[in-house]
């Protein structure tokens, strides 16, 4: 009686102590990718629903769509502003938190001031979002703003998305699309 539990006691300790060695060393291959597939889950906003399901994001093999508008200087969505953004990381490559200057002027480039902007963003083509929660955290003058946190951990088309809103109670939203190597 007392060897046979002896015996499942160390049928037990093995299975354990090898499940164990097998998770860490498949550890540095599926770490990230589970990681990334759980960010897959916070999609962002804009995103649309209907991702195929079951296609691990990272690796669908895809490249940028053709004629992507990868301009740093661009009108909103319905005209209302005109933005531009230059990275403090120049070119702009993965892995490196680091922080924008937005510059955001009226259609006719006139400044617009203390406006209240968001960030947001991700790749469309993986479904997930941003890595980070990058905020707009300070007003420049002139019509600059003060954009930091973030960071893309792979490559390939990122879009990082403003919305904009003056005081007046103006508001639009400007997508720029970024691709990275990586
Ligand atoms: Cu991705």
């Amino acid at each position: 009686m007392k060897k046979s539990l002896f015996l499942i006691l160390i049928t037990a300790t093995v299975t354990a102590v090898l499940t164990l060695a097998l998770f860490l060393w498949f550890m540095p291959t599926l770490g990230p990718r589970l990681m990334h597939s759980r960010m897959a889950e916070t999609m962002y906003a804009d995103m649309p629903a209907n991702m195929p399901a079951g296609m691990p994001g990272h690796m669908m093999n895809s490249a940028a769509p053709a004629g992507l508008d990868t301009a740093t200087t661009r009108p909103t969505d319905n005209g209302l502003f005109r933005v531009s953004f230059s990275s403090d990381l120049d070119p702009v490559v993965i892995n490196q938190m680091h922080s924008w200057t937005l510059n955001v002027t009226t259609a006719d480039g006139q400044p617009v001031e203390n406006a209240t902007i968001t960030v947001d963003g991700g790749m469309p083509q993986h479904g997930h979002g941003l890595p980070t929660r990058p905020q707009v955290t300070g007003y420049l003058g002139d019509g600059n703003y003060r954009v930091e946190g973030l960071r893309f951990q792979m490559g390939g088309w990122w879009e990082v998305r403003f919305d904009i809103a003056t005081a007046a109670g103006q508001a639009d939203a400007i997508t720029f699309n970024l691709v990275l190597e990586g």
